[in-house]
């Protein structure tokens, strides 16, 4: 079973997402149906929100070189910290499909999250692991990879969105 995937500008992708308080068999299933979801649209990184949930959480696989699920990261209530340095990523974003755009973010992070157990563990990521979380975790907070954009960048993307939705 996948999610659907909810798409700009649905406002609920601005919504801000509340802390998990619950490591139940409900949040595991979610869990696995969100990154069954992600494999299935070949995705990089999906965040809760994004599939009509408002609890913070996200997945992220960067996946093999020919498209294979590799490494499954589950981040719960994380809080990113102490970034370092500038990387501009060609992003795109599965609730925006069809468009990518080079945003700016920071080359290495540091993340406190919890499991789906619960249990906290603290994580250093850089590059490309490191852009996805920063990405994904924005989701959290209501934040879409168009936001990040230069305001006038911003404002021609999202119009052109605009105008493909209403034709
Ligand atoms: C977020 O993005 C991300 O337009 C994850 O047609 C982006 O998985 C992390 C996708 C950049 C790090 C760097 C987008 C798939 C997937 C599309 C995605 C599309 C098909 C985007
Ligand atoms: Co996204």
């Amino acid at each position: 079973m996948t999610l659907e995937i909810l798409k700009f500008p649905d406002p609920r992708l601005a919504q801000v997402s509340q802390p998990v308080t619950e490591f139940n068999a409900s949040l595991h299933r979610l869990l696995d149906a969100m990154a069954k979801t992600m494999y299935e649209a070949n995705g990089i990184g999906l965040a809760a929100p994004q599939v009509n949930h408002f609890i913070r959480v996200f997945v992220i696989d960067l996946l093999t070189e020919d498209g294979k699920p590799d490494v499954l990261y589950e981040f719960i209530n994380p809080k990113l910290s102490n970034g370092s340095g500038q990387v501009i990523y060609e992003e795109g974003c599965l609730s925006v499909p069809g468009l990518t755009e080079e945003v700016k973010r920071k080359e290495a992070i540091t993340v406190e999250y919890q499991d789906r157990h619960g249990k906290k563990h603290l994580m250093e990521a850089q590059d490309l692991l490191a852009v996805a979380m920063q990405h994904e975790n924005d989701h959290l907070d209501g934040v879409l990879f168009v936001d990040r954009l230069p305001p006038i960048k911003r404002r021609m993307v999202k119009r052109k969105l605009l105008k493909a939705v209403t034709l």
